[in-house]
């Protein structure tokens, strides 16, 4: 019977379609890129391997319907999520950036399958929550993937826009003309146009030199006017932009190009965000892009204050040692060293809720290099990072090293409004995305780089300074709270602005009577800053590589308690006996 019913099942197995999906934890391949479909079953394969060490929800739906996941990954045995230092990483908050999706699942696999074998990484598991949400932008980088759209369409959510204000939401969008799956460039021969054949390589179409003799008029994107206005393309899916529609200094449309109507009004947006409000022990946030090399953190824009000194020292620490983890990545303000940005959630996160967070930009223009010792010198600076390929290299790495699949040669097409064209150009997937043969290396150092910065979380332990007869019946308590991670216990902005409650410094036992307490200001001399009101419980917080003491005075006899709690850093208590 069993042997049976065993035999039938392997029928049902061979005819599966053999281009059926199959999860493999053991044996992950991440030199690929993973549709929406595909990271599900990945999430789902982790959470049932490893009920113990991983909570699957979702946060909300899409404005198609798609479920937005997020994978916590917490050993729940020792404690919960909440009361642990949290770290939050997402990707594709730009659906189209989607190799930052990869860079979630594969930090997630990375803790799940290194737990028990790497120390570091059990010790985090055990002691830190990992939230990690995969794709924020979930209907645009599901379409990434099967649509023809290429690059240009997935940054936006897809909330109906009506770009051209004639009334209709999202009635003009990119066509493939050609049938060939894909949204390439046109381009017309024109004399009086504005480019011509690049001499060195005929694939690539350059701008004339003022004088020079063009070739061809450049005319966008695929596609047809749809409806008929006199515009090619005018009002496509969208735009919203997630990445702007943030509530801290959120601008409207005329001064943030995709701000939405008001903050917070893709699904998207909102739902990351009722999760970060209800989970204020994360610490820290890593918000996955896709281009450039580069761990940003705020100002964003001249109109966002600046970082008051304390917390600049703890970003500069954390994003030195990063420059060192990823190599060639920079560490940046984005509003000074890149572009102003208004409403974006790296600054929400720091301003509103106290949460250190930087924008990975993940891949660099030298990821597709192609350039020896003798070559012409690099950027301006020297570094690789800062100068991108010219179009002429792109197509030799295009040719050496991906076997010219990047690209797809001009073809003619006859167009009903603009007669004979070509079509053809770089196609979807080489577009500030790094060739697959690359993605390894990109998705370890970063995720490395987010475990590390997992470690510089508060890292909070109690200690028993000591006891004191002070004669007269009244008793001396001192304690200590020792912080080695790089990150305080409360950031200087939270702190600064009350974003949240300070943390508690708390003496309780039922036969004590605490007449005073305060933090220690200085041990030898026992100087104290008092609390005015319910001296048993201090407010206070603990700095990066830093220690708090406190003092109480009692009075009585028997067991008492002493805790520090706080909302980033968990709650550690030690016991003593009083005589
Ligand atoms: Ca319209
Ligand atoms: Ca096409
Ligand atoms: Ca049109
Ligand atoms: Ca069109
Ligand atoms: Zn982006």
């Amino acid at each position: 019977m069993k042997r049976a019913l065993c035999a039938c099942l392997l029928g049902l197995l061979a005819a599966a379609p053999a281009t059926a999906f199959e999860v493999d934890l053991e044996h992950m391949i991440w030199d690929r890129y993973y549709d929406h479909d595909e990271v599900v079953a990945v999430l789902e394969a982790m959470h049932a391997a490893h009920p113990e060490l991983t909570r699957l929800e979702s946060l909300g739906r899409s404005e198609e319907g798609r479920d937005i996941w997020c994978l916590t990954v917490t050993n729940r045995r020792t404690g919960a999520d909440t009361q642990k230092p949290g770290v939050y990483a997402d990707g594709a908050i730009h659906g189209n950036e989607i190799q930052a999706t990869e860079v979630c699942l594969y930090l997630a696999w990375q803790l799940l399958d290194k737990y028990g074998e790497w120390d570091r990484i059990t010790e985090l598991v055990d002691t830190r929550a990992f939230y990690i949400v995969p794709m924020v932008n979930v209907d645009s980088r599901a379409r990434f993937f099967t649509d023809p759209g290429g690059f240009d369409i997935g940054r936006s959510a897809r909330v109906p826009h009506d770009d051209d204000r004639d009334g209709l939401c999202d009635e003009d969008d990119y066509d493939d003309l050609d049938g060939d799956g894909r949204i390439l460039q046109m381009r017309v021969r024109d004399p009086y146009g504005t480019h011509k054949t690049d001499p060195e390589d005929p694939r690539v179409t350059v701008a004339i030199e003022p004088g020079e003799q063009a070739e061809w008029r450049l005319l966008g994107r695929e596609g047809l006017d749809n409806d008929g206005d006199g515009r090619v393309n005018e009002d496509t899916p969208g735009f919203l932009d997630l990445n702007r529609n943030w509530g801290f200094l959120w601008q409207p449309g005329y001064v943030q190009e995709g701000s939405g109507d008001y903050p917070f009004s893709a699904r998207g947006t909102r739902a990351v965000a009722d999760f970060l409000w209800a989970h204020p022990n994360v610490c820290f946030g890593f918000n996955f892009h896709n281009y450039g090399g580069m761990f940003l953190r705020g100002p964003g824009s001249a109109l966002s204050p600046s970082l008051p000194p304390g917390d600049i020292k703890v970003y500069d620490f954390l994003g030195e040692e990063g420059e060192r983890i990823v190599p060639g990545y920079r560490y940046l303000v984005s509003g000074t060293d890149l572009y102003t940005t208004h409403g974006d959630f790296d600054e929400w996160l720091y301003q509103c809720l106290g949460v250190y967070a930087f924008v990975t930009e993940l891949s660099m223009g030298s990821d597709a290099a192609y350039r020896g010792h003798g070559d012409e010198p690099n950027g301006e600076d020297g570094e690789l990072w800062s100068r991108r390929p010219t179009l002429v290299e792109r197509q030799k790495f295009n040719d050496a090293l991906m076997a010219g699949e990047m690209f797809s040669d001009w073809k003619p097409f006859r167009h009903p409004t603009y007669g004979d064209i070509e079509i053809g150009g770089w196609r979807t997937f080489t577009t500030r995305l790094p060739p697959e043969f690359l993605l390894p290396q990109t998705l370890h150092r970063n995720a490395m780089y987010v475990i590390w910065t997992a470690t510089q979380a508060p890292r909070l332990s109690l200690e028993i300074i000591g006891t004191q007869d002070l004669g007269g019946g009244l008793k001396r308590v001192r304690a200590r709270a020792v912080n080695a991670g790089a990150m305080p216990t409360l950031s200087e902005h939270a702190r600064g602005k009350s974003i949240l409650p300070l943390d508690a410094f708390t003496l309780e036992g039922d036969g004590l009577t605490v007449h005073g307490g305060g933090v220690l200001l200085d041990r030898d001399f026992g100087t104290v800053d008092p609390v005015r009101h319910h001296p048993a419980r201090v407010p206070t917080w603990v700095d990066g590589f830093s220690t708090r003491e406190v003092q109480w005075i009692v009075s009585g006899s028997g067991k008492a308690r002493i805790t520090y709690a706080g909302a980033k850093c968990g709650t550690r208590s030690a016991d003593i006996n009083l005589p």
